[in-house]
């Protein structure tokens, strides 16, 4: 598990993430990957976030998920519909996978997902699903790959996941402790939520306003 990072240094939003990844057979690999690209590691929040999910499990899964990363790595400040095409190219030859993808703009949060992954935007008013398209990449995408606007501001939450993981959780309140430290919100949502027998991956990120 990757430690929480804190940026911190210009105007707008701050960011600090965690993620877990659990694959169902402690001896294979996981299928299930997450990403983050920010625009400025030292700055703000600015970039792109991704969540990956290799379809089924084991070394094929795995493989498709690095093979997406690597993709989302190249060029990461691409517009998200462009993201999509290089990765339904880029994973024709694998086994394709879920992917959900958030690119936070200032103080715009941008969303385009296709397949079974899971985005939370979990607001002081409630948490927010946004919704993903049916597809697999690298199966032909639909046409076209919807992106969605939406306002982000300190204080919220960004939770992405993949179906190893049920959407349905509920998050009555904020601990303190999810607060302090992110990465036990990504352990509680391992505990809670897990659905199936699936790998699964999440990422919470924790948007904060800049000092
Ligand atoms: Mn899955």
């Amino acid at each position: 598990m990757a430690a929480p990072t804190l940026s911190t240094g210009s105007p707008g939003l701050s960011i600090r993430r965690a993620h877990l990844l659990q694959a169902i057979e402690a001896d294979q690999p996981c299928g299930d990957a997450v990403g983050c690209w920010l625009a400025d590691e030292s700055h703000g929040a600015d970039g792109l976030l991704a969540v990956i999910d290799g379809l089924g499990h084991g070394p094929e899964a795995a493989q498709a998920a690095q093979v997406a990363l690597q993709t989302l790595g190249a060029a990461p400040e691409r517009p998200l519909s462009e993201l999509f095409a290089r990765l339904d190219r880029a994973l024709f030859a694998t086994r394709g996978a879920a992917i959900g993808l958030l690119r936070i703009d200032g103080q715009r949060l941008l969303h385009a997902g296709v397949g079974n992954t899971r985005l939370l935007h979990w607001r002081a008013q409630g948490l927010v699903r946004l919704v993903s398209q049916n597809g697999i990449v690298g199966g032909g995408l639909p046409s076209p790959v919807v992106e969605t606007e939406h306002p982000l501001q300190a204080g919220d939450w960004l939770l992405l996941f993949t179906d190893g993981l049920d959407e349905r959780v509920r998050l009555p309140l904020r601990l303190p402790e999810w607060q302090r430290d992110p990465a036990t919100l990504c352990q509680h949502l391992m505990q809670h939520a897990r659905a199936g027998r699936d790998d699964a991956g999440v990422m919470v990120v924790q948007i904060g306003a800049l000092a």
